[in-house]
């Protein structure tokens, strides 16, 4: 095995946002940058002589050649063995189950998720710790800082591994071995859910529409869906998945999923839809003419978990980001279990679960998860909502019907204010930061703020502290804005604009989103001077 040592110089901007390193795909393939990196994550380490990882991405445009060069480095760090999903392909709660059930000591994800893939779009890269869930904070600064102080790297000589055979193979003395990027996720699956009553409502000709949007969750919506719930060949669509998505954007939200959305709300539409994102943790819900807010179907989720036999013994805890509506937080009062506030990603999750505080967590962001892995799972969100719905043999805009009568109503909405000039839109955060403490007492558009502030989060498990998290401004009437700048971005600057208000009901709880938080949307423009910082009125994308 002949081990080459290559000297090379730290690279500007290797720095993870929430969610792992984001960058265009032209940046990654530069010379040394991938390489800089994945030395940087072993060295981070303390190093990766005989350890086993998990390696797989989302199918992207450079998935397979970055699977060479990863396999080629770990031999040459020593590593022991490494397991790959077919293809280059795992989903990455597929990627998190895998490091958990082989007890590794951690993986690597290649993904940049719902953003674009191809030559000229993005790609990413993320270290998963054993637990199976995004490195935390610590790691990550500890992966920076070993970029910043990299001189070389390792890597072996060797043939590329044939991505396509399952099985044995190996680079160098490095024991490779390839595996169905399905199998053992589905088997996973089974164990949570009530397999035999969702193929009961199918064959009763409940009718699913899954769009993988030609990204990751292809072969698992065809195995799970169609193979095994008996769902008519075709229930998934754009399954194949491709390395440019086939030019779609495979973020799962109305505007990105408009195939979707129009045949839900279409003649003869199927009871159910879905859609999931590039790398599959991310889901959107849909029945026939309704939407499923993200932060609704987590508190549906939440009231209805114990339906589904893998969480039958109930809930110990919750979980929500900050910027996700308090629809989750009234079921858990109702319930009478803790619900946690963290930041924005994933990676805030993991010590909740680790500690067995909470089962269930959720983003705004189409994200839904429990602790059967720890990542935020699309499918499994699909297979929730399809126990539940066979459970209660009731339909989607029912069983949301139900919901809003029993805890009231949480409108809510995200505006995304994409491609600003960073510049400009960090002053006027900076602006409105510094203004915060003057804020309780004034009015805006009829609603007076009862606080203000910069969020910052102490983690319960390890008390480490995370600031900055996001601007919060709290109305008397318990409507909220919060605003922050998108940490998963690969260019400009995006601001997240979430707005929520809450309605207890009986009355006015059918009413559309946007007109309802009319008030607040127009208290936050103010608030920010969004159109005398950024010279922008109306969002790019509302979801
Ligand atoms: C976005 C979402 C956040 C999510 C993250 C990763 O981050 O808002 O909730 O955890 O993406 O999801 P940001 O910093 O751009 O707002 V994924 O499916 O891209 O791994
Ligand atoms: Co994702």
């Amino acid at each position: 095995m002949n081990i080459v040592t290559v000297p090379t110089e730290p690279i500007a901007g290797q720095k993870p946002g929430t969610s792992g390193l984001r960058k265009k795909t032209q940046v990654f393939m530069q010379r040394h940058y991938l390489e800089n990196f994945v030395q940087a994550i072993f060295d981070a380490l303390g190093g990766a002589a005989g350890k086993t990882f998990v390696i797989g991405g989302d199918g992207r445009y450079f998935n397979d050649r970055a699977i060479q060069v990863i396999l080629r480095m770990a031999a040459a760090n020593g590593a022991a063995r490494c397991i790959v999903g077919q293809g280059g392909i795992l989903s990455t709660p597929a990627a998190s189950h895998l490091i958990r059930l082989n007890a590794t000591d951690g993986g690597i994800v290649l993904s940049a998720s719902h953003n674009p893939g191809g030559p000229d779009e993005d790609f990413g890269i993320k270290f998963n710790t054993p637990n199976g869930g995004p490195a935390p904070e610590g790691v990550t600064a500890a992966i920076h800082a070993a970029a910043n102080g990299i001189r070389e790297y390792r890597i072996v000589e060797a043939q590329d591994i044939d991505l396509a055979r399952i099985g044995a193979q190996s680079v160098g003395r490095m024991a490779v071995e390839v595996v169905d990027p399905v199998a053992d996720y589905a088997d996973l699956m089974e164990t949570l859910f009530d397999f035999a009553a969702i193929r009961a409502m199918i064959a009763g000709g409940f009718r699913i529409r899954f769009d993988a949007m030609c990204a990751v969750t292809g072969p698992y919506g065809v195995e799970i869906l169609e193979n095994r719930l008996g769902a008519p060949r075709g229930t998934v669509v754009n399954r194949q998945p491709l390395p440019d998505f086939g030019g779609m954007h495979p973020d799962p939200n109305p505007v990105w999923a408009k195939m979707l959305m129009d045949e839900m709300w279409g003649a003869d539409a199927p009871d159910f839809g879905a859609a999931s994102d590039g790398d599959g943790d991310r889901n959107m819900v849909l029945g026939r003419e309704t939407y499923v807010s993200p932060s609704d179907s987590l508190a549906v989720i939440a009231a209805n978990a114990h339906l589904a036999p893998g969480y039958a013994g109930g809930l110990a805890g919750v979980a929500r980001s900050m910027p996700t509506s308090g629809a989750v937080d009234l079921v858990a009062a109702a319930l009478g279990i803790p619900c946690f506030e963290t930041p924005t990603g994933w990676k805030f999750f993991g010590n909740l679960m680790d500690a067995g505080r909470v089962t269930l967590c959720g983003e705004e962001s189409f994200g839904t998860g429990s602790d059967h892995v720890r990542e935020k799972d699309g499918l499994w969100a699909v297979l929730m909502w399809l126990n539940i719905l066979a459970a209660r043999g009731a339909s989607v805009a029912e069983v949301l019907e139900d919901h809003f009568s029993r805890h009231g109503r949480n409108y809510y909405s995200r505006h995304d204010f994409e491609a600003l000039d960073a510049a400009s839109a960090e002053t006027m955060l900076a602006a409105l930061a510094a203004s915060l403490p003057d804020l309780p007492g004034t009015e805006w558009h009829g609603q007076t703020v009862a606080a203000a502030d910069s969020f910052a989060y102490t983690d319960p498990v390890d008390g480490s502290l995370t600031e900055n998290q996001g601007l919060r401004i709290v109305f008397g009437n318990g409507a909220r804005i919060v605003l922050r700048l998108s940490g998963t971005g690969t260019s400009g600057a995006t601001l997240r604009l979430y707005l929520e208000r809450f309605v207890p009901g009986p009355d006015g709880l059918g009413e559309d989103p946007q007109t309802a938080l009319a008030p607040v949307i127009a208290a936050a423009h103010d608030l920010a001077d969004l159109h005398g910082h950024t010279g922008r009125t109306a969002p790019d994308v509302i979801t």
